[in-house]
């Protein structure tokens, strides 16, 4: 057997190779708290409060929290305003988070705080949008669906539901919104296939996803457009206020809304006919999957670059494709027929 000496070398031998593999560190480690000692701190930011929308984001996220075991925390302003989240995101780089989740407000107003956070080895991921153009100042972004056919697929869907013809609007989020303005964007060269040459795009206003405003926004658009046969809104707070304007007026079916919009909130219109179809896709397996994509990244388990997998649970395989960019699943459209199997 051995001596006490030559056990006392073996074990430390064995003690400094564990070491070096990292085996004592949980693998892969960029982040200070990811050894598995601390807690590891995640925080969603929404573009603003009072919208149920994000409140399904949470639920993602915290399920998450719930299965992998992360501290997750969220607040957020008010108001949806360019400028209004970065307070927010100051105070959680200052608490020492892991994990910056956040929806922005700006495709650019964020950037410099953004670098802040990433500076201080902070994990920024956008999550159900991107900020086109500032790529570099994010690890990844987690969008609901494809964005290049989010807006193409609005404008035919309300296509189909007004024969193909007439005048329309689009009442949309806040002047800034990253996710609205390129799906407006999507719209609008849409809109240049002859298929839709009959449909014209008169006006496009903003609600700032305040259900108040958005409910102001849209009287006055069907004030001033008396032929308007329909209105896209691709945000769920501006549609329910259209579909509550379109209703107060009496203007359908004439005038046919339709956008982005959860079951919830549409269910009233869709029974009682004011809106015959819109469309959404699962902001709770949005978050959901942005948390396993968290704590995969915190652990050195999934690196933030074009062409990684990781699996999420009843998810499957996700991929981070160009741009590191994740897409979570495809959209749903909603009428009277299946609404009912749904419940958010
Ligand atoms: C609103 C928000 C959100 C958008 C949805 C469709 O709740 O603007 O960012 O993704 O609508």
């Amino acid at each position: 057997m051995f001596t006490k000496t030559t056990s006392r070398i073996i074990i430390v031998l064995i003690l400094t190779v564990l070491i070096s593999v990292n085996v004592f560190a949980g693998g892969k480690q960029e982040s200070g708290t990811a050894g598995g000692k601390e807690t590891i701190k995640v925080v969603y930011i929404p573009k603003n409060t009072g919208n149920p929308y994000f409140d399904s984001i949470i639920g993602g996220f915290e399920k998450a929290a719930g299965e992998l075991g992360f501290e997750f925390t969220t607040v957020a302003p008010a108001t949806a305003e360019a400028t209004s989240q970065i307070p927010f995101i100051k105070a959680q780089i200052q608490r020492g988070v892991d994990v910056l989740a956040i929806s922005p407000n700006s495709p650019d107003a964020l950037n410099q705080v953004f670098k802040q956070a990433m500076d201080k080895g902070i994990y920024v991921l956008i999550v159900n949008s991107d900020i086109p153009g500032s790529e570099d100042y994010r690890h990844a972004a987690v969008l609901p669906m494809d964005f290049e056919i989010t807006g193409s697929s609005q404008v035919e869907l309300l296509g189909s539901l007004i024969d193909y013809e007439g005048e329309i609007a689009v009442l949309s989020a806040t002047a800034d919104a990253p996710d609205q303005n390129y799906w407006i964007e999507g719209m609008k060269k849409a809109l240049k296939d002859s298929k839709y040459s009959k449909m014209k795009l008169v006006d496009v206003v903003y609600g700032d996803d305040d259900p108040q405003k958005s409910l102001t926004e849209a009287e006055a658009l069907l004030l001033k457009y008396p032929n308007l046969r329909g209105i896209i809104s691709p945000t769920t707070v501006g549609v329910a206020a259209t579909a509550q304007a379109v209703e107060n007026a009496g203007r359908a079916p004439e005038l046919q809304v339709t956008g982005l919009g959860t079951p919830n909130q549409m269910r009233r219109f869709i029974k009682n006919g004011t809106v015959t179809a819109f469309a959404l896709w699962s902001p709770f397996d949005e978050g959901y999957l942005a948390g396993y994509l968290a704590i995969g990244l915190v652990k050195g388990e999934i690196e933030a670059k074009d062409g990684e997998t990781f699996d999420v649970p009843g998810l499957g395989e996700k991929k981070i494709g160009d741009n590191r960019i994740i897409i979570t699943g495809p959209p749903t459209v909603f009428t009277k027929d299946n609404i009912d199997n749904f419940d958010f």
